[in-house]
C-alpha cells in the first residue's frame, strides 16, 4: 500500500481532499504548518514549515508519493512567496529525491499563464505568462518538477489548477472550475499512471466556456465529471459587477489587474 503525503492539508483544497483521498490511499499522511482544527483520530499529521529543509525531510521520510499543495495560495509579498513557494518547493523536491520518492503531483495554478487573453484557447505548449509573484512561483515549481523528472527519475505531474469549489462562483470560474472529485482523478493520474515522466495539464472540469485545451489530460486518461455549465444560469443571473478592464480581458482575472502599471493596449496584442 503506497504511503502518500499531502502537503497544504490544512488549506481549503486540502480540506476537500482529506475527505476523498483516504478511500483511495488509506496510508495518507497530512502535513502543514499547523494541525487542522478538525483533525480526526485516524488521520496522521506531521507539522512542517516548507522553508525549513530538515522539517521537510522529516515529513517526506518513508513516503512513496507526494501531493504538493503546500505554500502560499494567492498573491503575497515577495518574502512570503520566496519562502513558502520557491524555497519551500525546492526543499520539497530535493527532500523527495534524497528519500527516493517515486512520484510528485505539483499543484500549479492557472496564474502561471494568467496573462493570456480569455479570447484565446491555450494548450500546455503556450508560454508561461505569470500574472503575479505567486504565478511566477508556480512557473518555477513546474520547471523544478521537470528538472527532477528528467534528471532524477521522479515522475511528476504539474496540474495548473483553475478554481476548486462546490460550484463555479462567477463568470470567470465557469471557464476554470474544477470539481474536487475531478481533481482526485487528476491526482491519481500523477501518482498511478505507468511510465509517467513529466506532464503539465490543466485542472478543470468539463467546462463549455473553457479557454484551455486539455487534450493532453484526456490522452492520459482524464474523464471529468463536473459540468460547469449546469451552474451558468444561476451564476450569470447573480450579475456580479465587472472588475477593471485588464482583469476582465485576461484569463488570470483580478490577479492580472492588481498592482497593474503596464500598457494595456500594447499587451492586448502581444
Ligand atoms: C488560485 O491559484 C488560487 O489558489 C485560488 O484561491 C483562486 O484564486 C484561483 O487561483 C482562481 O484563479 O480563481
Amino acid at each position: 500500500m503506497p504511503r502518500i503525503l499531502l502537503t497544504g492539508a490544512a488549506g481549503g483544497v486540502g480540506a476537500r481532499l482529506r475527505k476523498l483521498l483516504p478511500a483511495i490511499y488509506p496510508d495518507l499522511v497530512l502535513s502543514d504548518l499547523v494541525k487542522p482544527d478538525d483533525l480526526a483520530p485516524g488521520e496522521k499529521f506531521i507539522a512542517a514549515d516548507l522553508s525549513d529543509f530538515a522539517q521537510v525531510q522529516k515529513a517526506v521520510e518513508g513516503v512513496d508519493g507526494i501531493i504538493h499543495l503546500g505554500g502560499f495560495s494567492v498573491e503575497g509579498p515577495w518574502e512570503t512567496i520566496l519562502n513558502a513557494n520557491i524555497i519551500g518547493c525546492y526543499n520539497l523536491f530535493e527532500a523527495a529525491r534524497l528519500a527516493g520518492v517515486k512520484r510528485v503531483v505539483f499543484a500549479s495554478s492557472n496564474h502561471a499563464v494568467g496573462f493570456h487573453p480569455r479570447g484565446e484557447t491555450i494548450d500546455t505548449h503556450a508560454l508561461v505568462r505569470p500574472d503575479t509573484r505567486y504565478g511566477v512561483s508556480k512557473a518555477f515549481g513546474e520547471a523544478l518538477g521537470s528538472l527532477y523528472a528528467f534528471k532524477h527519475n521522479i515522475g511528476v505531474l504539474s496540474i495548473r489548477i483553475g478554481n476548486v469549489g462546490e460550484k463555479p462562483i462567477d463568470e470567470r470560474r465557469l471557464a476554470i472550475w474544477l470539481k474536487t472529485e475531478d481533481l482526485v482523478s487528476l491526482i491519481r493520474i500523477g501518482l498511478e499512471r505507468e511510465n509517467l515522466v513529466y506532464e503539465v495539464i490543466y485542472g478543470m472540469s468539463d467546462n463549455k466556456r473553457a479557454w484551455w485545451d486539455n487534450s493532453r489530460a484526456k490522452e492520459l486518461g482524464y474523464q471529468p465529471t463536473g459540468v460547469s455549465e449546469d451552474s451558468a444560469v444561476e451564476v450569470l443571473a447573480a450579475k456580479i459587477p465587472k472588475a477593471d478592464p485588464v482583469s476582465e480581458f485576461f484569463q488570470g482575472g483580478t490577479f492580472c489587474g492588481a498592482e497593474f502599471t503596464g500598457d494595456f493596449e500594447a499587451i492586448k496584442k502581444a
